[in-house]
């Protein structure tokens, strides 16, 4: 049960509702059903057309010569332990090792260099939707901690001023909430702690949600670079004065943790709940009859009502199995709406409808269907939105001592002065982390007793 073994719940899940198979025989990697990949690809359309408003898709190799990879020292010290090296090709030792792409700053910005030239350039804005390599030491997770990351969308822009990076920043924090608004999951967005923050970046600001187990999972980050990696890389511009200037740069990336969230955040015991813009099969039409004289009759009804949901994605379960067997799969799969139609509902001309959130079922007349359907399907992310808000707001707690937090399940929000051995304090009172700053107010640090507005935003992390 999600409530008592979250994560028995979920891993039975991805298989029952064919999301991930997990019998890959590489630690951390795992394979898309169809199913699953489906609603990938719905999901990652949501965030491609937000990101196709002022960005530009393109693809950079997944292969970085090592000399590029350890040119940015912070970087590379935050990233080594995590690289996967090619060494050979064929039967010879390559002249220079090439790592897979843990992230792509390296493999992007050495051409960014050569693509810049002038003010004019600026800003650029390119993003790339790829895999992405890292040799997780954690405990791995499908969907959650991977090896290989399958669905990395990585944005990486350029700017003239550190300060126009910082409005990017911004209007990239705009972007995510607008995304995970489209799919009814919470967030909290906060500031990274110094000791925290992406390796390379002045700073790094985080989309965070609360899982149903109580931890939270970082579903986004935003870099300022500020002219880090452009110097490293010689990322420069001809300013209006004809003076070289180096580039202020960002970069922020989402995976399929994305995803992880949704079906978490949203999904019960019956299976996923799917928030309709996403949801692979947005209608089962499912026909009932015990009869076979009933079943020609029934099955057209079916076929034109398929035909007047044309706009959506409908499927007629015509299986040869019980239609209770129907009904468990499809809420398994979290299809929003289920139209059911026997003998009765035939001969009063109406159809069964049940909603997938509420799982009310009600019987509506054929020539009213069309409305209802759209009400039920606009009506129920707004429902999974807020019950999932609920829930997030009911398990954060503001508290005033860091031991408040130990062994108890949410997110937590504490006065902080700001100092790395205070935070490193409150962490191993609490026995959570700091996941950054959050909205300030007045209060003191329980470490050192100095009066501060900070504040921290504690939990336990996946
Ligand atoms: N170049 C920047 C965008 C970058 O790589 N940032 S990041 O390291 O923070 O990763 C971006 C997002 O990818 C994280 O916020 C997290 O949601 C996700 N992510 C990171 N490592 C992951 C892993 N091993 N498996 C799944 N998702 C991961
Ligand atoms: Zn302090």
């Amino acid at each position: 049960m999600k409530k008592t073994n979250f994560s028995n719940w979920f891993n039975d899940l991805l298989v029952d509702a064919q999301i991930m198979d997990v019998r890959y025989p590489i630690k951390g990697l795992y394979v898309w059903f169809p199913f699953g990949f489906k609603l990938r690809k719905l999901t990652y359309d949501v965030l491609r057309s937000l990101l196709d408003r002022d960005h530009e898709e393109a693809y950079f190799p997944l292969l970085i010569p090592e000399n590029e990879l350890l040119k940015e020292s912070e970087h590379i010290k935050g990233f080594e332990e995590e690289v996967f090296w090619v060494t050979r090709g064929g039967f010879g030792e390559l002249d220079i090792p090439l790592a897979l792409r843990p992230t792509s700053e390296a493999a992007i910005y050495p051409i960014f260099s050569i693509w810049i030239r002038s003010h004019a350039d600026l800003p650029l804005k390119i993003y790339q939707l790829v895999n992405a390599f890292r040799y997780e030491t954690k405990h791995t997770r499908p969907l959650i901690r991977l090896r290989e990351i399958t669905s990395f969308a990585e944005a990486h822009t350029a700017h003239t001023s550190w300060e126009d990076a910082e409005l990017q920043t911004a209007a990239a924090v705009e972007l995510y909430k607008e995304f995970y608004d489209r799919l009814g999951i919470p967030y909290i967005v906060s500031r990274r702690p110094t000791w925290d923050k992406f390796p390379g970046a002045d700073y790094t600001l985080a989309f965070d949600t609360l899982m149903p187990d109580g931890k939270s999972l970082q579903i986004g980050t935003i870099h300022h670079l500020g002219t880090n990696f452009a110097k490293t890389f010689d990322v420069t511009y001809e300013d209006r004065d004809g003076n070289q200037q180096f580039v202020n740069q960002t970069c922020y990336g989402i995976s399929e943790r994305c995803i992880a969230a949704v079906i978490s955040v949203h999904g019960d015991d019956k299976g996923l709940i799917l928030p309709p813009e996403i949801s692979p099969v947005q209608v089962a039409i499912v026909p009932i009859y015990s009869k076979q004289a009933d079943s020609e009759a029934i099955l057209k009804a079916c076929s034109e009502i398929q035909q007047e949901l044309s706009h959506y994605r409908v499927v007629i379960d015509t299986d040869d199995i019980r239609p209770g067997a129907k009904f468990y799969k499809w809420e398994k799969q979290g299809v929003p709406i289920r139209l059911e139609i026997g003998p009765r509902d035939l001969s009063s001309g109406s159809v069964t409808l049940v909603r997938r959130d509420t799982r009310e079922k009600e019987s509506v007349k054929r020539t009213e269907m069309q409305g209802r359907l759209a009400q039920a399907m606009s009506n129920m992310l707004e429902n999974i939105a807020e019950r999932a808000r609920a829930f997030q707001v009911s398990h954060m707690v503001d508290i005033e001592m860091p031991e408040q937090a130990k062994g108890k399940k949410g997110i937590f929000r504490i006065s902080w002065c700001g100092s790395e051995s205070c935070g490193r304090k409150i962490q191993e009172l609490s026995d959570a982390d700091v996941l950054g700053e959050t909205d300030p107010i007045e209060g003191r640090c329980p470490v050192c007793s100095a009066p501060t507005t900070i504040r921290a935003l504690l939990a336990r992390p996946y």
